[in-house]
This record gives C-alpha cells, structure tokens and sequence, in this order.
C-alpha cells in the first residue's frame, strides 16, 4: 500500500512578504492535503498512487480510494458498490425543480441548482453521508439535467441502481444509436482521471471554504461547482474542444499554421502548458491511448494527434512558456464528442461530476480529520487595507 504522506512544499514560501499580496493566494501554502498531490514529472497522484496506474481503474474503486485512503481489496471493492447503490436513490422533488429551469441556462448552472436541490431534499446534515450520498445521486443527476435541458422527458428509463455509476447515466440518458459500452468506458476513464487535482485548485478550494463555516456538504459542492463553471478554470475543456473543431483539419501544415496564427493573435493554443507540470499531462496520455484503441480514425481525434506534435514545437520557441505539452484537456472533449457527447457546452459537468468525489472527500477530512478530529477553522486570510499597506512598502 501507497501512504498518504505529507509532501512538503517550499518552505521559503511560508515568509510571505507584500509581493504575495494580491497574487490570488498563488502559491502561498494554507494547508495540506490528505487526498492528492502534483508533481512536476508525473502530475497527479491519487493517495500516492500515479495517476498513470489508476487511469484505467473502476471510478467506484478510485473513490474508495480517496475517502479510505487505500485500495479496496475485491470484497471491499464489491460491498463499496453496494453501498453507493443503496446511498443512490434519488429524493422525490427533483424532476419537478429541473423542470423549471432555463432551457438555454449554462448546463453548469443546472448542475450547482441540481446539487442544492438534492441538500435540501436529501440531505443529513452528516459531512461523510452526505458527501456519499452525493456520489452516489450524481449519475442520476447528471443524466436527468441533459434530459430536461434538451426537452426529452418523455419515457425517462428508471434508476437502475443495479448498475455502476456510469451506467447509471447511460442508462438515464438514453440515446438513440449510441453505443453505451464504449461510452461507458470513455466516462469511467475521464471520471477516475478528474476526481482531484491537490488541495488548492479553485474549486476544491472554494468548496472547502464554504464548509469551513460549516454549510452542508450540498451548498459547499455547489459553491465548488460554481467556481468550476469559470472560463479561467474548468470550462477550459469546452473551450478547448472548441479550439479543435475551430481547426478544421488534421493536415500537419495546417494545423501548425493555425497554431501560429491563434499566438499572433494572442490567443491561448487549448490544451498545452501546466502551471505545475512539466511533462505532458499522464492524464492526457492516457486519453490519448484509449482514443488510439476506440476511434484512430475520427477526424478530430487525428487533429489532436496531429497538435500533440506541432502545437509542443511551435510552443517552445518561446522561452517563457515553461511547458509546451499537452495538458488533460486536449483529449478529452474528442473522445466525448466521439462516443456520443456531441456539445461541448456539457464538458464541464462532466469534470464536475468526477471532482464532487475528491472535493467531498478533502470536505470530510477537512472537517472530520483534520486537528485531531476537531477540523479545520472557519477560513479567514488577512486583507490588509490598501492605505495601511502603502504605509508598509514606505
Ligand atoms: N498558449 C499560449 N500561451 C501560453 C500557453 C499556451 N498554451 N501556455 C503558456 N502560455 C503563456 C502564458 O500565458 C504566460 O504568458 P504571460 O507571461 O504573458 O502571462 C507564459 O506563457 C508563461 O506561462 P507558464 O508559466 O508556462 O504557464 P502558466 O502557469 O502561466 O499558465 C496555463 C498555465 C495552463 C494557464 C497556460 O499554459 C494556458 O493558458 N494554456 C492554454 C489553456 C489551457 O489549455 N487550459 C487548460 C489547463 C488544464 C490544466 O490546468 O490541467
């Protein structure tokens, strides 16, 4: 077994000076976390385990992992999906919310109000039920917002708790000419590679926040999901698939001067660079080979292959750019895409349906372990009033 041990960090970096103020907290350390670190050559880790040796993992197996911090042997794997099957069941109320929200609302919105919704009509008041309980309603959750969204409420298949969390999505969603294998097996590697990036990314960081002043586990994950829904942070992935489709070809000349022209134009080449990492993203890799082995020949998977190699090239004549490789969002939005998932407007609540497992989890150790059991303080960082702060430089 793995531990999961405390990674130190830089410890210059704990005498703050002016120069960290108004830098977005970037870098300063507040705490530490029990769930996942990054690093540079091997990006993220799971409970010390590469992300490389979970990505083909069952998602319920890469949950347990990250609340009992090791992984479940094959009987605790199999009672681990019994009890996810017995938390899923989702409260009456629901649908008839769902049903009357904005059709043309941003599918994140719908998934922060899905979420509420299921605290107050579910919720215990309990950080590790509710946060299990959460897990196991997503799919489900998930499911009916793409059903309400697009008007298909017509012959909704029942909740087949029976079946893995995937599954049970598929099953909801229902669509006609699709297969659910391979879409299934696609969810479950996105899943298992998005569940947690470290303690301090702004959506973890936000849901811990607002638990912090001891809200519910429901309005801290929407809290979280709210913070995903930005451009800046995981709506990057339905940006970035639009990059791919904005691209058009998978003719290297082309593609390669498409790139140049999106940096002349000062505009980000999506789905390159880390702010940690200095390889390429495993997260990436891994997509990259399950999209060799299901779909070699779509056109957009061929133009992700194709930038794999030139937009790196074209990134590294510039010095300042301290990675040019790819980063998990390149891949992802053609698989998706591929399999069925056609608009890229639902990218980001599928990245938010996988972090509700490593934010519930960093919740309940924030909450419940943490300080000898006794948790986290309500956050409260220091602003110092600007005219008081001018004095200080002086
Ligand atoms: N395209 C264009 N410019 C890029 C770039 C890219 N892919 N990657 C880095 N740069 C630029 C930065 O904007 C920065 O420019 P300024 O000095 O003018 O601000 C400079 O190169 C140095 O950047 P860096 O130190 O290498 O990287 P940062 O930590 O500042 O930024 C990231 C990291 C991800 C925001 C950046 O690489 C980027 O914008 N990538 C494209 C968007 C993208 O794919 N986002 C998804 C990220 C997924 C993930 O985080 O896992």
């Amino acid at each position: 077994m793995v531990g999961c041990g405390f990674v130190s960090g830089d410890e210059s970096l704990l005498n703050l000076t002016t120069a960290h103020l108004n830098t977005g907290l970037r870098g300063v350390p507040v705490g530490t976390c029990r769930t996942s670190f990054v690093t540079p050559d091997e990006g993220v880790h799971y409970c010390g385990y590469p992300i490389s040796e979970l990505a083909m993992m069952s998602p319920e197996d890469v949950v347990f992992l990250l609340f009992h911090k090791e992984l479940p042997t094959l009987e605790q794997s199999v009672d681990f999906r019994e009890e996810l099957q017995t938390r899923g069941v989702i409260p009456e109320g629901l649908e008839q919310v769902l049903a009357t929200l904005p059709r043309d609302g941003h599918p994140m919105d719908w998934l922060s109000i899905g979420i509420h919704t299921l605290g107050m009509l579910g919720g215990q008041d309990d950080w590790r039920e509710d946060a299990l309980n959460l897990i196991a309603r997503m799919p489900r959750l998930m499911g009916l917002i793409f059903r309400y969204r697009e008007g298909r409420t017509d012959d909704i298949p029942s909740d087949d708790l029976s079946l893995p969390l995937v599954g049970r999505f598929t099953n909801t969603l229902d669509l006609n000419g699709i297969d659910n294998a391979v879409m299934n097996r696609v969810l479950s590697t996105y899943l298992v590679l998005h569940m947690d990036h470290g303690g301090g990314n702004l959506s973890t960081f936000a849901g811990k926040a607002v638990a912090s002043g001891h809200a519910t586990v429901y309005s801290s994950m929407a809290g979280a999901m709210n913070a995903l829904s930005g451009p800046l942070h995981g709506r990057a992935n339905q940006s970035c698939f639009e990059f791919v489709k904005r691209i058009g070809t998978s003719d290297p000349a082309e593609v390669e001067r498409f790139v140049r022209g999106e940096l002349e134009a000062k505009r980000p080449v999506f789905g390159f660079g880390h702010a940690v990492l200095r390889t390429e993203d495993p997260r990436a890799a891994a997509q990259f080979d399950l999209g060799q082995e299901i779909c070699p020949d779509d056109e957009y998977y061929r133009t992700i292959k194709v930038l794999r190699e030139v937009a790196p090239m074209v990134l590294s004549e510039n010095p300042k750019i301290q990675n040019p490789n790819a980063n998990v969002d390149i891949a992802s939005g053609a698989l998706l895409n591929f399999v069925g998932l056609r608009n890229p407007e639902y990218y980001t609540t599928f990245f938010g349906w996988a972090r509700v497992a490593g934010i519930g989890a960093q919740i309940v150790d924030e909450r419940t372990v943490m300080r000898n059991g006794k948790g986290i303080p309500i956050y409260r960082p220091k602003y110092i009033a600007e005219a008081q702060t001018l004095r200080h430089i002086d």
